[in-house]
């Protein structure tokens, strides 16, 4: 083959949404280059792995000298309690790194055939001034309370007008995003997040571990599955654009009170010891996300739909898989650990 390889490029695909979608993207027979600090997987199925810092300009000379990103999915970020806790990196990562990566992109792509960019938006766009106005807001839509409170929120929201932006400066790219809600899986635990007092508990409870529980019990936030997730990230990444009617969508989520995540949690782990540790920061950044999102337009132009309701998602989904996965392994760092 002259020049380089056209290939599905993924980022942070040794975190939780990455590893999960590179199984997918590989199963489904993308030729898939991944980029994450870690080291790869042995037997991810992807063609080449990059360890290194995505703001490493000799990182993307060796993967430029060899491949061409017809379609990446930018998944590697600083979360939202560890960007306002380091804001610095959190500048070179999310919107440095990021700025960086779309312009890769539109290289790669033409008029005529323009390069894919896929970026993971939160619900961390929207804020709130106080709990009243969060809970009178209802499931909210794209284009409302687009005010954000965190750092970690304003560059979400910075990205997706600059991919918005450089679309419309010249021709090549193809810039979606979707905003996540809080996203909770059986197999990981996310790190750096303010949405991981759910997944944390969770993990805590099948290992048999205490839980520090950082938020106030009528703290909401809505939780998606996370194949449920990766679906509507390849849903929106497959689809025709004539019917993209949007830049960002929101995906929807089960909503749930604190309180109610724990009420859930000890039905199937009775013995789940939970310390309450508030942790203030923390929880006025919950306080500011959306205890809800209207996800109609995802639903109406890409065929969005979760594959689980507030019930399953818990029996057929995260309960079973989680005693599965540690019944299989036991050597995974403390979830209890706040990060
Ligand atoms: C976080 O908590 O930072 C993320 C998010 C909601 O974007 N899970």
């Amino acid at each position: 083959m002259t020049g380089p390889e056209p290939v599905t490029l993924v980022t942070g695909s040794a975190g939780e949404i990455g590893a999960n979608l590179v199984r997918e993207l590989v199963r489904r027979g993308d030729r898939v280059v991944t980029v994450d600090l870690r080291p790869g997987r042995e037997g991810s199925g992807a063609l080449a792995h990059f360890a290194g810092d995505i703001t490493d300009p000799a990182l993307w000379n060796a993967f430029g000298a060899r491949y061409l990103p017809r379609t990446t999915f930018h998944l590697a970020a600083v979360l939202s309690t560890h960007a306002e806790r380091s804001p610095t990196l959190a500048h070179r990562v999310n919107i440095e790194g990021t700025a960086r990566l779309l312009r890769l992109a539109r290289d790669a792509g033409s008029a005529a055939n323009p390069a894919r960019f896929l970026f993971p938006s939160s619900i961390a766009v929207y804020g709130f001034p106080s709990r009243s106005r969060k809970a009178a807001a209802g499931n909210v839509r794209e284009d409302e309370h687009l005010d954000p409170a965190t750092l970690y929120g304003q560059q979400k929201l910075y990205i997706e007008r600059l991919g918005a932006a450089l679309e419309r400066e010249r021709p090549g790219l193809d810039f979606r995003a979707v905003r996540f809600p809080g996203l909770i899986s059986c197999d990981t635990v996310p790190q750096g997040g303010t949405s991981d007092w759910a997944p944390e508990l969770l993990h805590a409870a099948a290992r048999g571990e205490p839980c520090a529980f950082f938020v106030r019990g009528d703290a909401r936030l809505p939780f998606c599955a996370m194949p449920d997730a990766v679906r509507g990230l390849l849903q929106l990444a497959g689809s025709d654009r004539a019917n993209l009617r949007r830049t960002a969508y929101n995906l929807g989520g089960s909503s749930f009170s604190a309180d109610e995540v724990i009420a859930r949690v000890r039905r199937d782990f009775p013995d789940v010891r939970v310390h309450r540790a508030l942790d203030e920061e923390r929880d006025r950044i919950v306080a500011s996300w959306p205890g809800a999102v209207d996800d109609g337009a995802a639903r109406r132009d890409f065929g969005w739909a979760p594959a689980h309701d507030r019930e399953t998602l818990f029996s057929r989904y995260l309960i079973p898989g989680i005693r599965a996965r540690y019944r299989r392994t036991r050597d995974e760092p403390s979830v209890a650990e706040v990060r």
